[in-house]
């Protein structure tokens, strides 16, 4: 069972996803935030804990810059990090976000060495690798966030061209979470059908192209910051996979040691999800296309590691 959950970084996406777990997830007993900056977290906490009148949640939360009281945590989700800031792409920030997450996972290591690692920073599926060569943990126990988020985005501008109901959609997209992910039209099905009874191809193309460009093309409108109502949605729908213990099916960001014939990377994939974090990686056959893809992230990751 689920007792304590700590968010290291306590931003848009980490205090959105705290509120989140105080309103949805009441057998938590500990939510704790971290945020080296400044009192931001006590802050964050103070905020949240004030919804207590309204949610009658009996969480106790704590905000802090100390990490000590992430011990023996459950579960961690890591969003501390530079954000894109426009004009930036994802891998812009590996550097600088790379040599937080050392620290971060060097804390998560010592202090909560049997949690579940949730991984929001971006470049996501990078930092994800980096995470599990920093903490030496299973990697099962190591999942990315980012292609769930990406999922969300495609039902939401698929519903947008073709006004069915978002919940008779059913399609995820997976490999990185980049403008080079893979929105490949066999895993996208409406109660069952191919897509391309309800729209064109050409529309199918658009839909493609405009998920692929929708962080970014949300970064360009806000200015400053990225997107964070879906991130922490995204976020808190893998917690909540976790806790439930359900064997749901989400498009986690994987380290491969031989899956789909490739290794030495992360990248999102269809997992059923538990209380041990990847209970299991659903393969596929790639085919061509998809395959050169991976081709593409072995070569990224492999450039930018080197
Ligand atoms: C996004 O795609 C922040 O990477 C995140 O909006």
């Amino acid at each position: 069972m689920v007792k304590k959950i700590s968010i290291i970084g306590s931003g848009s996406v980490g205090s959105n996803l705290a509120f989140h777990i105080i309103s949805h997830l009441p057998l938590v007993k500990d939510l704790v935030l971290i945020d080296t900056a400044g009192d931001l977290a006590r802050g964050v906490a103070l905020d949240l804990e004030d919804t207590r009148g309204f949610l009658g949640f009996n969480t106790k939360i704590t905000g802090s810059k100390n990490y000590s009281h992430i011990k023996d945590s459950d579960i961690v989700v890591i969003t501390a990090g530079a954000a894109r800031k426009q004009g930036m792409t994802r891998l812009d920030l590996f550097k600088i976000n790379c040599k937080i997450v050392k620290q971060v996972s060097a804390n998560i290591k010592k202090l909560a060495p049997t949690a579940i690692v949730v991984v929001v920073t971006n470049p996501m599926d990078l930092i994800n690798y980096m995470v599990h060569k920093f903490t030496q943990f299973d990697r099962r126990r190591i999942l990315g966030m980012g292609s769930v988020l990406d999922s969300s985005r495609l039902v939401n501008i698929i519903h947008q061209k073709t006004k069915v109901c978002p919940d008779s959609i059913e399609g995820y997209t997976f490999g990185l979470h980049s403008k080079d992910m893979i929105v490949s039209s066999d895993k996208i099905k409406i109660k069952g059908e191919p897509i391309t009874k309800f729209c064109s191809l050409a529309d199918l193309a658009k839909i493609q192209q405009k998920v692929k460009m929708r962080g970014a093309e949300i970064v360009g409108f806000l200015k400053k910051g990225s997107a964070h109502f879906a991130p922490s949605l995204a976020c808190f729908n893998l917690v909540q996979a976790v806790c439930h213990d359900r064997g749901e099916i989400f498009p986690v960001s994987a380290v491969l040691k031989g899956e789909f014939g490739f290794k030495g990377f992360s990248a999102g994939v269809p997992c059923v999800i538990g209380r041990e974090g990847i209970r299991e990686i659903v393969e596929f056959e790639l085919d061509e296309a998809q395959k050169q893809s991976f081709l593409e992230i072995k070569k990224m990751f492999q450039d930018t590691l080197r």
